[in-house]
């Protein structure tokens, strides 16, 4: 299988972040990627190819275009107002801002900008944010430019990651979403309607919304029930879609304790829902955060699951590009994506006999 990567993903490094009034340390960090590449560098079956970089046409094509012209001078102009060089927000716009008589807006002030676009306190944006961001654009598309040459999967390890973000907001560690610059690209150059498959431990909230009201793009996510996970607020199962959209956004929220099996009969369930809709193409917003040791899961996925996960996607035998989201558990994160992405090519599964030092790994549930 074909990959693609960019080391500028390291000029996004955030060292903190803010959960919940609480300072902790930085969870999307570069280390992520560079675990990944690690095991796909050192599998003879993936080739690393070169990226190519793409005009901001394909950004604006899913993104409010003062989103990105803002998120590029961002950082500049909050620094002199804030002691740290990660800026957070310290006031963000709350719904009930849209009392007031004039349309909502951005503020003038940097910080009232930024309080506008982002939408929570663990996406601090630093001085390479941007060109980071762009990066893993750039990451996508080369990776979908493969897969219209010929090649039927390949794989973006995009940094930072994106399904959180929408037309017009940042968060969830996302600044730009790489999965809908790519599924919109996808659909326009293959003249039919693809599938976004988003497997990631988070509802996909920017996504969902990017194509609410779209019957090009056919959503559909599994994911922690935002009745108690992030991002709260979008996930649930009565969710299916608007206008001409309704019916082309499907949502499965999934119980704490989720196990290999019931992770298993959803996405095969999302995989047969896409083939019926006749799909001319799929992208795969893969985050492994579901696994059972991500400090960020709840759910009781063993290291078994990926492989399997990634076949069923496989099966559609589709035109298909997979885009790096989440996944913070360092130590397993690159093996649990590669299992995911040989499953998804046909190749065979890995042996996953070996133990880890740091805890005993999860046992299989039933
Ligand atoms: C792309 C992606 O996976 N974004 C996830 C964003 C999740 N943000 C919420 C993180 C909640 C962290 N909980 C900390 C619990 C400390 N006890
Ligand atoms: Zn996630």
């Amino acid at each position: 299988m074909k990959w693609f990567f960019s080391e500028l993903h390291e000029l996004h490094n955030p060292t903190i972040e803010v959960w919940a009034g609480k300072p902790l340390p930085g969870t999307e960090v570069a280390s992520r990627a560079q675990g990944i590449a690690h095991f796909l560098s050192g599998d003879s079956l993936f080739e690393r190819v070169a990226i190519t970089s793409f005009d901001r046409n394909y950004l604006d094509a899913v993104h409010d275009p003062a989103l990105v012209s803002w998120l590029e001078r961002a950082w500049e102009e909050c620094r002199p107002l804030v002691e740290t060089v990660e800026v957070f927000p310290d006031t963000i716009m709350h719904p009930q801002f849209a009392t007031y008589s004039r349309p909502l807006a951005p503020a003038a002030s940097p910080l009232g900008e930024l309080g506008y676009y982002c939408f929570d306190t663990m996406t601090p944006l630093v001085q390479g944010t941007y060109v980071a961001s762009r990066s893993a654009v750039d990451v996508g598309l080369s990776a979908l430019t493969a897969t219209l040459r010929g090649e039927r999967v390949t794989y973006g390890l995009c940094r930072p990651p994106g399904h959180h973000a929408s037309s017009a907001m940042i968060g969830g560690f996302c600044f730009f979403n790489n999965a809908a610059v790519v599924a919109h690209e996808m659909s326009k150059r293959l003249g039919g309607p693809v599938a976004i498959i988003d497997v990631d431990y988070h509802h996909g909230n920017g996504t969902q919304a990017i194509f609410y009201e779209r019957s090009d793009v056919y959503y559909l996510s599994l994911h922690a029930d935002p009745n108690r996970a992030f991002p709260y607020f979008s996930g649930h199962a009565n969710e299916t879609g608007a206008g001409a959209g309704s019916g082309w956004t499907a949502n499965f929220p999934l119980p704490a304790g989720c196990h290999d099996d019931q992770y298993l009969d959803t996405l095969g369930t999302m995989v047969t829902m896409a083939a019926a809709r006749d799909v001319v193409g799929v992208v795969v917003s893969l985050g492994v955060d579901s696994y059972g040791l991500d400090p960020l899961s709840d759910f009781t996925l063993t290291r078994e699951v990926y492989h399997p996960a990634g076949a069923l996607v496989g099966s559609l035998n589709l035109p298909t590009v997979i885009v790096q989201e989440g996944g913070y558990d360092t130590e397993d994160l690159g093996r649990n994506v590669l299992s995911f992405l040989r499953g998804a090519a046909g190749y065979a599964p890995l042996d996953l006999s070996a133990q880890r030092a740091s805890a005993p790994l999860p046992q299989r549930h039933t």
